[in-house]
């Protein structure tokens, strides 16, 4: 059955592989499934018919068939339960791998979405600067944390799974900010997932729609 992914029609990062349609792509890339994109704009995603793939209005959304999802978290998730690849064969290591991928959404992902949100919607605000110290501190602590638990290892628990790859994903967000670089052991671990096979098509496939047009 074809899977058809949804994706900005343009990305506003041009092509950077920030939006979540990457970290889609990259879990169907790493699971061999082969899917189609469809590009939508920001005008198209506030209309009734992609309201009715997604109630928010956004991008990525899954059909297969005549399973509709959104949410990136739920949609990693259903691609690694039906595919060998992602997800470890015992269960306690798979319900660690789950954990992780909870961990990076719902615990590192918030204080890094509020770093970009604050440095790109409230710039001109006159309380931005004072408030700036307080929202990169937050981000530390879950780096402190998360980089004092990865060590020296690859990967989070054992072998690569779909909790690395949400928690690279999402740790990717940070790029523009250069907060990874005070963290050694985190640089290593995104650079290691940039560096799989899988994650550089999905990023070429991303890129080759958001390629600003020549001349
Ligand atoms: N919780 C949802 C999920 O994980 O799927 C969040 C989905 C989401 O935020 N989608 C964004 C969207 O559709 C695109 S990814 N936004 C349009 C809207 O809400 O109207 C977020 C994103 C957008 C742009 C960049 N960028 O240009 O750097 C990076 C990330």
């Amino acid at each position: 059955m074809t899977i058809t992914i949804t994706a900005f029609e343009w990305s506003p990062d041009g092509g950077k592989g920030l939006a979540r349609d990457t970290r889609v792509r990259w879990a169907l890339e790493e699971v061999g499934q082969p899917y189609e994109v469809r590009g939508v704009s920001f005008k198209a995603m506030k209309q009734p018919a992609h309201l009715a793939l997604h109630p928010f209005g956004q991008i990525p959304t899954y059909q297969e068939g005549d399973l509709g999802l959104f949410e990136t978290g739920a949609i990693v998730f259903h691609i690694a339960e039906r595919h060998a690849g992602l997800l470890p064969d015992d269960a306690n290591a798979r319900a660690r791998a789950i954990t992780w991928m909870f961990a990076a959404l719902s615990t590192i992902e918030p204080p890094i979405l509020e770093l970009g949100n604050a440095r790109l919607l409230e710039g001109d605000k006159p309380w931005h600067e004072a408030r700036m110290p307080l929202v990169k501190d937050r981000v530390r602590v879950r780096l402190d944390q998360l980089s004092a638990r990865l060590g020296d290892a690859d990967w989070l628990d054992g072998a690569f799974s779909a909790g690395d790859l949400m928690m690279v994903s999402v740790l990717l967000r940070l790029k523009p900010s250069g907060m990874l670089a005070d963290y050694p052991n985190l640089s290593a671990y995104v650079a290691r997932g940039e560096a799989r096979p899988a994650y550089k098509r999905a990023f070429e496939a991303q890129l080759a729609m958001n390629k600003p047009p020549a001349g």
